[in-house]
């Protein structure tokens, strides 16, 4: 079994895994080439450059797992909502009213997002064996966040105070998205996506009480219609180190988190039902080499030698990072046996 998919379910790895978030991206000179010919949507509604793009960052760097290249808001393009990317979504029509949430079609995933189950098929064929493919989508309450204010936002006000001044068409929404992005995932890990992600980018806007009734009720409905669908489930969320009581008994095999928070108390919280997965600071492949390597140490350190830890970023790779120091990050995770 790959090194990943053994960690996922805290099986003792031959070597200890490492993937990147957002490893497919601007960082990458040959994504920015293709890029610089065909615009973000095109790239993710064409299976060809979806996959080509995918298979980039493992071309360079010897990763542990690949990240299928699209976007948390593509399948939302697919139940009809109008949007753009420049270069973070932007709606065309952000949703305020119950009205609009009643007309939300349920997503059919063979119908409304046939290119990305195509891409999928497209990767498999193409990934080396060894190297396991992740779907993802957005967590429920992420979505909404992008949903109700209609584009990327630090504090996500309109999406926030939606949740208080409307509870029932808030929640109405979120099982919506959690029904919608089962029904995604699931097409995905039968198209053959051998682990599946949900990112929720923005839980750490919320306070505990809000938090659970809100963003993890919803991530509990999509986790439980995932059940028996054969592949592990990752829950990343951001800013959650407040958060991670209260997702111990969540039914995913991962938790992903930030750098925010020590791995050695998250492992704590989370006990040994769980792994985890991350979480280096993006920043920090802006150290020199020599500390680089003291930071990836320090990772691995406090995430143990307990079986079940799959090394991260705590966040995506910024755009502006050098693609040497990731190459030399993957080299130090691994060599630390
Ligand atoms: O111009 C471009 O090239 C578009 C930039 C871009 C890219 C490369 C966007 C728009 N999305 C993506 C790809 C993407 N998005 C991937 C696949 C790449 C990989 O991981 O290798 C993934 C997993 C995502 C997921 C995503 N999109 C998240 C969750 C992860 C996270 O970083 O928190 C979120 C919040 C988005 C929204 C989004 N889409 C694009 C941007 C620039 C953003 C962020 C907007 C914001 O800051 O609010």
């Amino acid at each position: 079994m790959s090194a990943f998919l053994a960690a996922c379910r805290r099986e003792q790895p031959a070597h200890r895994p490492v993937w990147i978030m957002r490893q497919a991206g601007r960082y990458l000179p040959e994504y920015r080439a293709l890029r610089a010919k065909v615009d973000f949507a095109t790239l993710t509604r064409t299976p060809e450059l979806a996959a080509e793009v995918t298979l980039q960052p493992l071309k360079r760097f010897a990763l542990d797992a690949a990240i299928l290249f699209s976007d948390i808001m593509t399948p939302l393009q697919g139940m009809g909502i109008e949007l753009t990317f420049a270069p973070g979504p932007v709606v065309a029509q952000p949703i305020r009213t119950l009205a609009q949430i009643e007309s939300l079609p349920a997503l059919v995933p063979e119908r409304d997002v046939p290119f990305v189950l195509e891409a999928i098929r497209l990767i498999r064929g193409a990934a080396p064996r060894e190297v396991p493919l992740i779907g993802f989508a957005g967590a429920p309450f992420t979505l909404l966040c992008y949903l109700v204010c209609g584009k990327p936002s630090k504090e996500f006000a309109a999406a926030r105070s939606f949740l208080y001044a409307e509870p029932q068409a808030s929640e109405r929404l979120l099982n919506c998205l959690a029904d919608a992005m089962a029904a995604y995932l699931a097409a995905q890990a039968a198209a053959g996506a051998q682990a599946l992600m949900l990112f929720e980018s923005w839980a750490g806007l919320l306070g505990p009480a809000e938090y659970q009734r809100f963003a993890l009720a919803a991530v509990r409905r999509t986790a439980q219609r995932l059940r028996g669908c054969g592949v592990p489930l990752i829950y990343y969320l951001n800013q959650g180190s407040a958060l991670m009581g209260a997702v111990a008994d969540l039914e995913v095999e991962v938790i992903g988190v930030d750098w925010r928070c020590g791995l050695a108390e998250v492992r704590r919280v989370l006990g040994p039902a769980k792994a985890v997965q991350g979480n280096l600071d993006p920043a920090a492949l802006f150290a020199p080499p020599a500390e680089l390597r003291r930071l990836a140490g320090a990772v691995v350190e406090q995430a143990g030698p307990a079986p079940g830890h799959i090394f991260n970023l705590g966040h995506g790779i910024w755009p502006d990072t050098d693609p040497d120091q990731v190459a030399r990050l993957i080299d130090y995770v691994h060599e630390r046996r």
